[in-house]
């Protein structure tokens, strides 16, 4: 079975409830639809969602870089050869959401041609993941009305805080906020997005020593490398590399550096098998991971429940799968479901992706 075609579809659909944080904002998923065909009639389905202002990826370069890039370089090579389309990918750095959605797509294609479901293929642990939601920036008053209306509507009880606003104190009444409403069986963590100082950050994790956070992420900037490494040392809760730790490489060395003890893995910047790579490094390190959310659509959350749910590991902590429930509409025939906390992968050969016609039609950019 020989891949024959890559298509890259732009799609914009609007967001009802835009997210807000320390390094952007977004109102409209503007995310591309990826196909991969091959000449025995199967089509390997994902999405990508561009983060410019993270990653320099934009819808544009993500249908250029796989049009005029990416599949010549692997038309003609078969699903099965994903060690050889991963080095001709990775001759081009950077890229990462045109990556993964190329990776999962040939994943899905395996799975269908298999008959066997994606998430079984990479590890089969379960079929289900307990979903964090992540509340944006907005008043302290909106963000706990949010908060609550998610837990009282889908029984989700992690919540993500974005923090990362100056002065930080705002973020720190926020998530103080927060505790008070939710009480103190909510998991509560924040994510600064690379916002704050180092010092502006130890200060924060000092005056929220007793809301019981559970984890801290990207606080400050990698880059700035002592006074991060300081920061970590002191940081009594695991501190989680995000976008500062997007492949194994960058994984070991801000590990390694001392620049972080936890990691979160996105399926849309890492695909399957970067992910796996990844999530395999940090099991062997004995560093916990979270399953992170780049503002996916429903495409891509089935994506990322069908690799969190395969692992042991990636599904000790909630997975952040909620992002899609801000959106106005999608493409999935079936839209994803959230009922008491809880995401269900799709049974089925393949990663389950019915797109509907309608709404592509609807939607898409291109026509
Ligand atoms: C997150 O964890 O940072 C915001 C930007 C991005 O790439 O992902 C989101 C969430
Ligand atoms: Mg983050």
């Amino acid at each position: 079975m020989k891949i024959v075609g890559i298509e890259a579809i732009p799609f914009a659909i609007p967001y009802a409830k835009p997210l807000r944080f320390a390094s952007g904002e977004v109102h409209i998923a503007e995310h591309v639809l990826v196909r991969v065909h091959t000449d025995e009639g199967l089509t390997g389905t994902a999405e990508a969602p561009p983060r410019p202002y993270t990653y320099g990826e934009t819808q544009e370069s993500i249908v250029a870089v796989i049009e005029k890039i990416f599949a010549p370089q692997i038309l003609g090579l078969t699903p099965l050869e994903r060690e050889a389309v991963h080095e001709r990918l990775d001759r081009t750095v950077g890229n990462p959401a045109a990556k993964s959605a190329v990776d999962m797509a040939l994943w899905d294609i395996l799975g269908q041609a298999a008959g066997m479901p994606v998430s079984g293929l990479l590890g089969g642990y379960t079929d289900r993941m307990r979903v964090s939601h992540m509340v944006g920036f907005a008043p302290v008053g909106d963000m706990v009305a949010d908060a609550i209306r998610i837990r009282d509507t889908y029984g989700i009880t992690t919540f993500k805080v974005k923090v990362g606003r100056k002065p930080y104190t705002d973020d720190v009444a926020a998530c103080r906020g927060l505790r008070e409403a939710l009480g103190p069986d909510i998991d509560l963590y924040i994510d600064g997005n690379r916002g704050w100082s180092a010092s502006d950050s130890a200060r924060a994790l000092r005056e929220m020593a007793d809301l019981g956070l559970t984890f801290a992420e990207e606080l400050c900037p990698a880059d700035d490398v002592l006074s991060r490494r300081w920061l970590v040392r002191q940081s009594t809760v695991p501190f989680i590399a995000d976008e500062s730790a997007t492949g194994a490489a960058e994984v070991t060395r801000e590990l390694l550096g001392g620049s972080a003890t936890a990691i979160s893995i996105k399926t849309a910047r890492t695909g399957f098998t970067g992910s796996q790579r990844v999530l395999h490094l940090c099991e062997g390190l004995g560093v916990e991971t979270v399953l992170g959310n780049q503002i996916d659509g429903q495409i891509g959350t089935l994506c990322a429940v069908a690799f969190g749910a395969a692992h042991r590991s990636a599904s000790l902590h909630a997975g952040e799968l909620s992002n899609f429930l801000d959106m106005t509409d999608d493409l999935l025939t079936e839209p994803l479901t959230i009922e008491s906390g809880t995401l269900h992968i799709r049974e089925g050969a393949g990663l389950g992706i019915d797109i509907d016609p309608d709404k592509l039609a609807r939607y898409r950019l291109d026509t």
